[in-house]
C-alpha cells in the first residue's frame, strides 16, 4: 500500500470550505467566464437554502484561485484497475499543471480587464483558460467519479433516468464506451445533464474543451488521454475504459445529477 501525501498546503485549506464561502470568494472574472460552477464541482443549487454539502475533494477553488483538491483515496486504492504510479503522476503533475495554467490565464485576463495588459492578448488568454480551466474541471469530476470498491450499476432515480433516456444500463454503457474509445487523440468520454431537454446525454471532448456542448453539466468523465492509462494498458484504451466501470462511484454521479437538475428547476 503506497501511502499518499498528495496534499499541498492550499489543498488542505479547502477542507472546510463550503459552497457558500466558495462563492463569496469568487472573483468577478471567473463568474463572468462561467467557469466557477463546474470548477467547484457543484450545481448552483447548493448555494441555496437546503443545498447539499459538497465533499471537500470535489472543490477545486479556494481563496480566489483554482486549487488541486486532494484525492479521497490513496493513489493505489483503485488497483488493479488503475495503477498507483499512473494515479500519482496524473494527479500530482498533470492535474497540477492545469491548475497552474488556469490560474495564470485568470490572472492575465483580470489584468486585461484592469487595463494593465494589452487588450490584444484577450484572445490568447481566453483560449488558455478554456483549455486549462476545462482540464481542471474535468479532472476534479474524474477523481470524484471513482472510488475503491465502486462499479456495478446505479440504483434508484438515476437508474430510472438512465433507463428512460438510453433504454437500459447496457445501452448506456455501450454508447459511453463507444464514445470514449473513439475520441480522436486526447480527450474525454462524458455523461452529462442537458438542461433544456432535461435529458442525460453522452458526448466527447477533444483535448479538454473542444466539442463542448454548452449548457451541459458533466456528471461522469473518463480521461482518455494516454497519460491516464498508457503505463498499464499501453494502446489498449478499450480495456482501460472497461476497467473504469469497475471503479465508478455511482453515488457521486447521482449527487451531481441531482445538483444539476435541481439548479435548472
Ligand atoms: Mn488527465
Amino acid at each position: 500500500m503506497i501511502h499518499q501525501e498528495p496534499n499541498s498546503g492550499t489543498a488542505r485549506q479547502s477542507v472546510n470550505l463550503d459552497r457558500r464561502s466558495a462563492l463569496k470568494t469568487l472573483g468577478v472574472s471567473a463568474a463572468a467566464l462561467g467557469l466557477a460552477q463546474v470548477a467547484a464541482g457543484q450545481g448552483r443549487s447548493s448555494a441555496r437554502e437546503g443545498g447539499g454539502a459538497v465533499p471537500a475533494h470535489a472543490i477545486g477553488w479556494s481563496d480566489g484561485e483554482f486549487i488541486l483538491p486532494e484525492l479521497p483515496y490513496a493513489y493505489d486504492a483503485l488497483e488493479p484497475y488503475i495503477d498507483g504510479q499512473t494515479m500519482r503522476l496524473h494527479h500530482s503533475l498533470h492535474h497540477q499543471g492545469y491548475v497552474d495554467g488556469a490560474n495564470r490565464a485568470l490572472g492575465r485576463l483580470r489584468a486585461i480587464a484592469a487595463g494593465e495588459e494589452p487588450a490584444a492578448m484577450a484572445k490568447h488568454w481566453s483560449r488558455e483558460l478554456a483549455f486549462h480551466g476545462s482540464g481542471h474541471s474535468l479532472h476534479v469530476i474524474f477523481w470524484t467519479n471513482m472510488k475503491p470498491g465502486g462499479g456495478g450499476e446505479p440504483t434508484g432515480a438515476l437508474a430510472d433516468k438512465i433507463a428512460a433516456d438510453f433504454g437500459d444500463f447496457r445501452a448506456f454503457r455501450r454508447l459511453f464506451e463507444a464514445a470514449s474509445n473513439s475520441v480522436e487523440a486526447s480527450g474525454w468520454g462524458l455523461l452529462g445533464y442537458e438542461p433544456l431537454s432535461d435529458q442525460l446525454v453522452v458526448f466527447q471532448a477533444e483535448k479538454h474543451h473542444d466539442l463542448t456542448v454548452h449548457g451541459v453539466v458533466p456528471l461522469l468523465a473518463i480521461d482518455v488521454w494516454e497519460h491516464a492509462y498508457y503505463l498499464k494498458y499501453q494502446n489498449r484504451r478499450s480495456e482501460y475504459v472497461e476497467a473504469f466501470f469497475e471503479v465508478i462511484d455511482w453515488d457521486d454521479v447521482a449527487r451531481r445529477w441531482r445538483e444539476a437538475a435541481r439548479s435548472e428547476a
